[in-house]
Parts: C-alpha cells; structure tokens; sequence
C-alpha cells in the first residue's frame, strides 16, 4: 500500500516533482504520484484528496506553480501532513507558488519547502514515517552521516591543493 501520495498540477512539474520520488525510492517508501489540476479539473481532484486516508497515505507530496492551490486544498481535505513544493515560474520567479502554498490561513498548515525543493519534500516526508518506522529511521540516520561524510571529503580536497584546512587540525 502506497505510504506516500505525489500530486502535481501540470506534467511541467514533472522534473522538480521527480526528484521527490526519488528520494522515496531511495529509502523504498511506497507513493503513488499522479497528475491532477485543481483548477481544470475540481471534481477529479475532491475524489484524490478525500480518498487519499483510505488509500493508506499518510503524508502527501503536492506540488504546484503560479496559483498553486492545490497543496492549500490538499490540506483543507486530507487530515495528515501535506508537503508543499512551490514550483519556478517565468514571470514572477516562483515567489508567486511560494506565496500561494506558504500562507494558508490558521488551522490548516502546509509544510512548505523550497521553491523546486522536490528533494527535500521526499526527506521531509521520509521524516515524518520515519517517527513510527525504527528501520526507515536507521536508514535516515545513515544517510545523514553519508552527507556528513561526502562535505568532509570535500573540505580534505582543499587540504590537497594546498590550502591551509580547519579539518586536519581537529
Ligand atoms: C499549475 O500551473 C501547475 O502546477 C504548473 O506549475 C503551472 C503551469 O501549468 P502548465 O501551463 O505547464 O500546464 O497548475
């Protein structure tokens, strides 16, 4: 049963919104990820977001650009945490999804990552199971210590070309 429900407006979201599911995959979490406008299409998206609960997600992943309400109406319906990704746009850079997905009103959040953080919306979600999943927790932890370990190699580099490092005197 899919844990995780990605849902994005439009197949130009695809790119940003894939790196989400990678994420998932990584540490083999189950999602479902699909395409539905809330706009173009209200009906189709109601039946997604009420029926996400019975379905089995726990979290949703939804991402969206411009007048991105689809994370804000995910929310409003879906009693679980949703991650919202405010998508890039050519005419006002993203601030306008920002915006629209980061200032919901009180009582129904949306927890808003990065304009096209779809990395860190599939690790935050991975978090959230992780409160109840001791494996999913170990396998956080050690991906944690990957990223420690992959900016040490980096700051050893420097040492290498000769720059006096901070590393090497710890
Ligand atoms: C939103 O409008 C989508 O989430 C997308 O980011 C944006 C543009 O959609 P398209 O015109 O590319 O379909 O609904």
């Amino acid at each position: 049963m899919a844990k995780v429900g990605i849902v994005m407006g439009s197949d130009s979201d695809l790119p940003v919104m894939s790196k989400a599911a990678e994420i998932l995959e990584q540490f083999g979490v189950d999602y479902e990820m699909t395409i539905i406008s809330a706009h173009r299409m209200p009906d189709v998206f109601y039946d997604y977001a009420s029926s996400a609960e019975e379905k089995g997600y726990k979290v949703i992943i939804a991402g969206a650009g411009m007048a991105a309400h689809l994370p804000g109406m995910c929310a409003a319906i879906f009693p679980m945490p949703v991650i919202g990704i405010p998508m890039h746009t050519k005419s006002l850079g993203g601030v306008d999804s920002l915006y629209s997905i980061v200032q919901m009103p009180s009582g129904i959040p949306v927890a808003t990552v990065a304009i096209n953080g779809g990395a860190n919306a599939g690790i935050l979600a991975v978090k959230m199971l992780a409160m109840s999943d001791p494996d999913l927790l170990a396998k956080l932890k050690e991906y944690i210590a990957g990223m420690k370990a992959a900016v040490m190699k980096k700051a050893d580099k420097l040492d290498e070309l000769g720059y006096k490092g901070y590393m090497e005197q710890m």
